[in-house]
């Protein structure tokens, strides 16, 4: 294990070679996963509750509605495996209802969040049994080998974070999952679906500015981090709809032509151009039943609200 020190300068080295590597290229990006230092974190927090941003709360709404049935689908003495630390009230609403649980196993990158709530879940839950696993789940990592045998295995993805990978690592995520539950596995996945163009571009470019903040503090990040001097007050977020992929993107413009320094290099922005931050795929029933279908799974069950604005998708494992 990595001491507190060395784990931030690894990470530090690594943003800076994604810094680095996608602001040489010619259409310039930057891995979205960056924007969720402490602050960017915080600001997604205060997203979730934002008017325009409607897929927190709608998608919490239908894990309400519908957590006997997702119980049911889970069965009896089940395991359930997370991807992505369970810090939110959606680990808890499934978790709470189902029936006789044998395991929690949640998997994030983060250690000491994972640490932190591995311990509150074990806390609301003292019957469940509470396994976490330190692993990146957008790559390949092993479960512990001594899951319980009894009951089934259930993946559970809720956020719509299936949205930010693109479509290489949704195959080998969800290829990856299906090993993972085994032969009579379940899946839990919840997805954006796809809707009129001006209440997504709302959602991602909110009135309250709540967003613009969040994409523009990966700039600020920048300055701090890669001591770099970038004006952050002179680029501006932006949200689009790109067709062909399906997904609304985030960018951050920079209103003039300049040069910035960052970790000792230079980097030319013509006014106008911009920095991808993030891409947010939003998907049809359908589409995700054929994509899930490609992956070892079969959709059992859409759990949807009334606007069908997100879906929760039921999957069952194809023997
Ligand atoms: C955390 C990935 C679900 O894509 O909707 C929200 C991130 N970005 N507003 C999403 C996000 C801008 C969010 N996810």
């Amino acid at each position: 294990m990595l001491d507190r020190t060395s784990a931030e300068e690894t990470q530090r080295h690594a943003f800076q070679a994604d810094v680095i590597e996608g602001l040489s290229k010619a259409r310039k990006t930057l891995p979205s996963r960056w924007l969720y230092d402490d602050r960017g974190s915080e600001i997604f927090e205060e997203i979730t509750a934002v008017e325009d941003y409607y897929p927190t709360r709608t998608e919490t709404a239908i894990l309400r509605e519908h957590a006997g049935d997702m119980a049911s689908f889970c069965g009896e003495r089940a395991t359930v495996i997370e991807y992505g630390a369970g810090a939110s009230v959606k680990t808890e609403i499934l978790l709470g209802a189902l029936r006789s649980p044998e395991l929690y196993v949640p998997v994030d990158i983060a250690g000491d969040f994972l640490k932190a709530s591995a311990r509150r879940i074990g806390e609301t839950f003292p019957d469940l049994a509470v396994r976490p696993v330190v692993a990146d789940f957008t790559g390949d990592f092993e479960l512990p080998d001594d899951l319980p045998e009894d009951g089934r295995r259930t993946g559970f993805f809720p956020g719509s974070t299936i949205g930010n990978l693109d479509r290489h690592e949704t195959v080998s995520f969800l290829e990856r999952m299906r090993e993972h539950v085994g032969g009579d596995g379940r899946a839990v996945i919840g997805a954006d679906l796809k809707k009129d163009i001006p209440t997504l571009l709302r959602a991602y470019d909110d009135s309250e500015g709540v967003t613009a903040a969040f994409d523009l503090n990966i700039l600020t990040r920048i300055n701090r981090e890669l001591d770099g001097d970038v004006p952050v007050e002179r680029f501006v977020h932006e949200a689009r709809w790109n067709e062909e992929s399906s997904a609304v993107e985030m960018h951050l413009r920079s209103l003039d032509d300049r040069t910035v320094t960052i970790a000792g290099r230079s980097f030319s922005f013509a006014a106008g151009e911009t920095i991808h931050t993030e891409s947010s795929r939003k998907y049809s029933v359908d589409g995700f039943g054929e994509l899930a279908a490609a992956c070892g799974w079969q959709v059992s069950e859409v759990w949807t609200d009334e606007a069908r604005r997100f879906a929760e998708f039921g999957l069952v494992a194809r023997t």
